[in-house]
């Protein structure tokens, strides 16, 4: 009886400890921003970047495990904007930052150069960016703009962390050369890439812990 009572007591303790490391993100909107000046100071700040429709918006919806906190659609370029989102608890300063993709074509060139602008900016002058989550396709990166992107990141000395998206769209079969292939391409060791897939549920929970180590919430 004691025994059943200590066995219920550890297995409350690890379904809670579960659930705060890699539970839901509780994440909160709180504005988007089109200029790096009217950013508020904050503690720490991690940003999605990635080619335009590789998942970003649905990746953080998915950490969150909400429908529509961050705006995605089939066409890429729903992202227009800097989106802030705060990890409770509220006032910690601790933000996740969505952000317009790279390499979409069909937008305005003048468009295309006012995104280039608004996102180099936002890299190259952020403080307290403590990361930046690169995504990259899973069935088909990195391109040779995600290696640009990778090198430009590096030049100026901020940390990545590699996601790649979409892995319900690899077949299993193919699998495992598929990962090799990305790793290779981008000079990685395999355990630096978090594979995910937002569709399915796959990886989510190593990321939810990954980001809240970065931002110092665990
Ligand atoms: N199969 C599959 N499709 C996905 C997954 N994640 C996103 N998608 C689809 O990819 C498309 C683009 O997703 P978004 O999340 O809007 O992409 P984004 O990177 O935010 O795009 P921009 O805002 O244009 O930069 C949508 O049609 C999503 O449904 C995934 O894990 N699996
Ligand atoms: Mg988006």
């Amino acid at each position: 009886m004691v025994e059943r009572t200590v066995i219920g007591h550890i297995a409350g303790a690890v379904t809670r400890y579960r659930r705060r490391v890699a539970g839901p993100l509780d994440l909160r909107f709180v504005r988007s921003y089109v200029d790096i000046d009217d950013l508020p100071h904050v503690n720490t700040e991690v940003a999605f970047v990635g080619r335009s429709n590789v998942g970003k918006s649905s990746l953080l919806n998915a950490l969150a495990q909400r429908k529509n906190l961050a705006k995605t659609s089939k066409t890429p370029g729903a992202t227009r904007l800097m989106n802030a989102f705060e990890l409770a608890p509220a006032h910690s300063l601790r933000w996740l930052m969505d952000l317009p993709g790279y390499g979409f074509a069909r937008v305005s060139k003048a468009e295309q150069a006012k995104w280039a602008t608004m996102l180099s900016t936002y890299i190259e002058e952020r403080e307290n960016l403590v990361s930046v989550v690169l995504l990259i396709d899973g069935a088909v990166g990195p391109t040779a703009l995600d290696l640009q992107t990778v090198e430009w990141l590096e030049s100026l000395g901020r940390p990545i962390t590699y996601v790649a998206t979409k892995a319900d769209k690899v077949k299993p079969s193919r699998s495992k050369k598929r990962r090799t292939e990305l790793t290779d391409k981008l000079e990685v060791q395999r355990s630096e890439v978090t594979w995910v897939s937002a569709e399915k549920g796959t990886g989510i929970p190593e990321l939810r812990s990954r980001i809240r180590d970065l931002l110092g919430a665990s």
